[in-house]
């Protein structure tokens, strides 16, 4: 037995609060060592004499990679306290009882030996707003989708689409032009709407905020955008902005001020400064977002500056009903912000969603006491490797989401921001180097996965581009140019998620298999009423699957409505870049 590779804490997705009646479990132990755990668990107080009364009950492995098996189980204590250990047993039938003060033969007579889970708060259960699980998202970038009012066209503004995107040019997208086009978004049957930066500032992308008080007058007016999210709203499409806190714009007032009045300056603590004169050209001396002058950093240390954007978080709240935030740079601005920043943004909306832009492990702000959720570039990078860019195996793709699913809480998990692609990255069509046989994989994947989907404004028509400014062309909004069957396709799964409960979060998900040789995964999500079973053929040769969990079951393929019945064989003819999902009755 290896027991250097057994691993568990009391703490973050090791144990927790899955509802105000359920604690969850994780044991990690290292690949194919150990044939059984069992958890030996009971109230802290329950004794018998100086005897504790604890129970034991075997766990469940819920996933494995190349390194790690999983072990979850789930216990309702009675008091909601718990004190808990394991018993291992290894392949060889050596046993040993791990608590968090080591190893033992047998269970210790000490309770004080064994994991704490101390009381289940229902204050202290991770909850993000109900409505999120069953969302899924659509990524605005709203200088790019479609030009309603060509009266706000800032100076230079060049035809719709009529040349590449570069970082200073403007094409005029404004508020008008999603609400001319929300017919569409309905039809898609998206939910929700993130829009990248709205507020005035100086470039195209509006990362460089000058007034977090005002709309950017390219993009319409106060009445214009709340006509937006009312319209929005009726639609049951649910909006979300960009919060650029981690820095303003160079333009910003206090950043001018300081600037011109440099020690002097009412402002010089708004930022990070390092010595006078603040010089902002060339490399700042000052921090900034990366070394962009034109980019200072907020010291939202400061009660100043926490007050005024705050201010921001609750007034684009309460004056235009907005359900949620998504937090730019969110990880170099501090805990302490974020903590504030949540009690006011629950306070003046509980059903807000606060989503946070860390391209990493982000246990830290996913405690509950921060953000919701996260974007989930570990799914996007590795969900783009194998399908997209075909370079990862099958079994590292298991390997790497297992191991994904793992890393957080499963309440964190079905909140989880899964997208493919962004303004910041190359679009999935350019990735797949044209091949739209593997965007479909993609989406087919995305959209059947664990956690809250979102598309990228265009890549369901087929659009290409290249990493940013590439990624940011104009909305192809021409009929004849957009692929229609690729919009029907999307629009499809979409469908099938929100019409069959285990193609969406309330089903659970876990692989059945990954063949390298054959490059195609197997995968199953079931709730307790219904069992879907995906069997994806990621290669450009057809493959025969076996799936053992398909022997001797009928079972209807979603996308083609065919039945098939399966024989003790199990074994399935799948097309180059083919898929099925058979929901099993
Ligand atoms: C501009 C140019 C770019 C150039 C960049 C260099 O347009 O071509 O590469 O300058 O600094 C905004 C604009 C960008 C602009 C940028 C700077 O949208 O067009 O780029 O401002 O002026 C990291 C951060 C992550 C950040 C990305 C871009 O962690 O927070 O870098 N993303 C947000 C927004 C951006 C926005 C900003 C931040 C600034 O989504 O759109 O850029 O407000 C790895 C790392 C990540 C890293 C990622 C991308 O995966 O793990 O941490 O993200 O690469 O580089």
């Amino acid at each position: 037995m290896f027991i250097e590779a057994i691993n568990h804490r009391a703490v973050n997705q090791y144990v927790y609060a899955r509802d105000k009646e359920t604690v969850e479990i994780l044991l990690e132990t290292k690949k194919d060592d150990i044939e059984s755990v069992e958890l030996i668990f009971a109230d802290p107080y329950d004794f018998k004499g100086d005897k504790w009364q604890y129970n034991t009950i075997d766990m469940t492995k819920s996933g494995s990679t190349k390194r790690i098996d999983y072990w979850k189980i789930s216990v309702k204590p009675e008091f909601r306290r718990l004190r808990y250990g394991f018993r291992l047993t290894d392949t060889e039938k050596t046993q040993v009882v791990f608590t968090e003060r080591g190893f033992y033969d047998t269970p210790p007579a000490d309770i004080g030996n064994f994991f704490c889970f101390p009381y289940l708060h229902e204050l202290d259960i991770f909850q993000a707003p109900d409505w999120v699980k069953d969302t899924v998202w659509y990524q605005i970038f709203p200088e790019r989708f479609a030009n309603g009012d060509a009266s706000l066209n800032p100076d230079g503004t060049l035809p719709w689409g009529s040349t590449d995107p570069t970082p200073t040019n403007f094409f005029g997208g404004d508020f008008q032009g999603v609400i001319n086009h929300l017919d569409y978004l309905q039809e898609l049957g998206i939910t929700g709407i993130y829009f990248t930066p709205i507020f005035k500032a100086h470039s195209n992308h509006k990362y460089d905020t000058i007034d977090y008080f005002e709309i950017d007058p390219q993009f319409g007016d106060k009445e214009t955008f709340k006509e937006l999210v009312r319209e929005c709203h009726k639609r049951g499409i649910k909006v979300m902005l960009d919060a650029v806190f981690n820095h303003s714009g160079y333009y910003f007032e206090p950043f001018q001020d300081v600037l011109n009045n440099q020690e002097e300056s009412r402002y010089k603590e708004w930022f990070h400064l390092w010595e006078f004169p603040v010089k902002a050209e060339g490399h700042p001396n000052y921090d900034a977002f990366g070394f962009v002058a034109s980019m200072p950093k907020l010291n939202t240390s400061n009660p100043e500056v926490k007050k005024y954007l705050l201010d921001v978080a609750r007034y684009w709240i309460e004056e235009f009903d907005i359900d949620g935030w998504r937090l730019d740079v969110a990880n170099e601005v501090d805990h302490a912000f974020w903590r504030d920043f949540r009690n006011v943004v629950k306070t003046a909306k509980p059903g807000a969603y606060i989503l946070g832009e860390i391209w990493h492990d982000s246990m830290p702000w996913l405690q509950g006491d921060q953000f919701d959720a996260v974007m989930n570039y570990p799914f996007t990078n590795s969900a783009v490797d194998f399908f997209a860019k075909q370079e990862i195996t099958a079994e590292d793709f298991a390997d790497n989401l297992t191991g994904i699913l793992h890393m957080y809480p499963a309440n964190v998990n079905e909140v989880a921001f899964n997208l493919l692609d962004s303004h910041d990255t190359p679009r999935i069509l350019t990735v797949a180097n044209d091949n739209k046989q593997l965007v479909k994989l993609l989406y087919l994947f995305q959209l059947s996965f664990t956690g809250t989907p979102c598309i990228y404004y265009g890549d369901e028509i087929g659009m290409t581009g290249g990493g940013d400014p590439g990624c940011r062309a104009c909305m192809i909004w021409a009929n004849e140019k957009q692929d229609q069957r690729l919009f029907s396709f999307v629009q499809k799964l979409i469908q099938l998620r929100k019409t069959i409960p285990a193609f969406g979060n309330k089903g659970t998900f876990r692989f059945l298999a990954a063949d390298n040789e054959s490059n195609t995964i197997v995968y199953e999500k079931a709730t307790v009423d219904e069992k879907l079973i995906f069997v994806i053929n990621n290669s450009k040769n057809k493959s025969k699957v076996t799936v053992k969990e398909l022997a001797n079951q009928t079972a209807e393929d979603l996308f083609t409505d065919e039945t098939f019945t399966f024989t003790e064989e199990a074994a399935i003819s799948v097309e180059p870049y083919g898929y099925f999902c058979f929901k099993i009755s």
